[in-house]
């Protein structure tokens, strides 16, 4: 981290998200804390940010996809740091839900931002992973989840997307379903009579409240 003597923590943990570099992402995520910057802001204002921009690289073709995949390791691995605080702490569920990545889609970044805000918002979260098919959904209902959550990055996922609502409004109609995703917009959503289209990981934990009535 030579380069980096003269840098800010904020520089630095957004250079090494965009360079790919784990070791320098985990101790500048822990010198955001120690300095006790609320996580979320740190997500939200440095590491989704500097996501962005390896998205813009990748579009330029600055860099390709080993360097995106790089990229997108350093945030599981701060993902993976957050997890086993939160495990510590217990809470008791105000309900069951479960989100999934549509299928072939294989973008989880996202998806696990949301499940870590509306774990800590005090729901039982099944998260059912990556290019996920319909019998992942019906599995998910029958053992208990209120709400589904979809998540789809590539605009060429979005039918599956569709597909996934329509399955759950159809066979499960007391099911709530949430969409959101960097193509996924209101127009959609309500197009795909999903219940409610989240922005960003705050936003989804807001409607799943407002589901409760919490
Ligand atoms: Co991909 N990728 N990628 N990629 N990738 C995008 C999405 C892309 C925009 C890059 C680009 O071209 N500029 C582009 C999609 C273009 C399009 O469809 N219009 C793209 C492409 C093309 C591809 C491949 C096809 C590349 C290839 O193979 N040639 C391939 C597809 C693989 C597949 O899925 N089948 C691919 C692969 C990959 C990697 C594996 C390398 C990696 C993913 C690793 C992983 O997720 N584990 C990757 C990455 C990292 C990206 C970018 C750079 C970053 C995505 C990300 O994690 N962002 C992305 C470019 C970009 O987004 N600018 C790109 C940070 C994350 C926090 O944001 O996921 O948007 P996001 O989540 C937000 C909100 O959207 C929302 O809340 C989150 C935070 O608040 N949200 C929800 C998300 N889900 C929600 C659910 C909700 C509510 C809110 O409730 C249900």
């Amino acid at each position: 981290m030579k380069e980096a003597l003269n840098m800010n923590t904020n520089d630095i943990l957004f250079q090494s998200i965009c360079a790919g570099k784990k070791e320098d992402v985990i101790s500048a995520v822990k010198a955001k804390i120690d300095e006790n910057v609320n996580p979320l802001k740190i997500l939200n204002e440095i590491m989704i940010p500097a996501m962005r921009e390896v998205g813009e690289q990748y579009s330029r073709f600055d860099i390709f996809l080993p360097e995106m995949l790089r990229s997108a390791k350093t945030m599981q691995f701060a993902k993976k740091k957050k997890k086993k605080k939160k495990k510590a702490e217990g809470y008791k569920p105000k309900a069951k839900l479960a989100i999934g990545t549509v299928e072939g889609d294989l973008h989880d970044i996202g998806k696990n931002i949301v499940i870590i805000m509306l774990k800590g918002a005090g729901y039982e979260v099944e998260d059912l992973g990556v290019n996920c098919n319909l019998g992942l959904y019906d599995n998910a209902i029958k053992n208990g989840a209120e709400v589904m959550l979809f998540s789809a990055l590539l605009t060429t996922t979005m039918p599956k997307m569709k597909e996934a609502v329509e399955h759950c409004k159809n066979n499960y109609p007391q099911i709530k379903v949430v969409v959101g995703g960097a193509p996924v917009s209101q127009e959609f959503a309500g197009s795909i009579q999903a219940d409610a289209y989240a922005e960003d990981a705050s936003e989804a934990t807001k409607i799943v409240d407002g589901f409760f009535d919490k």
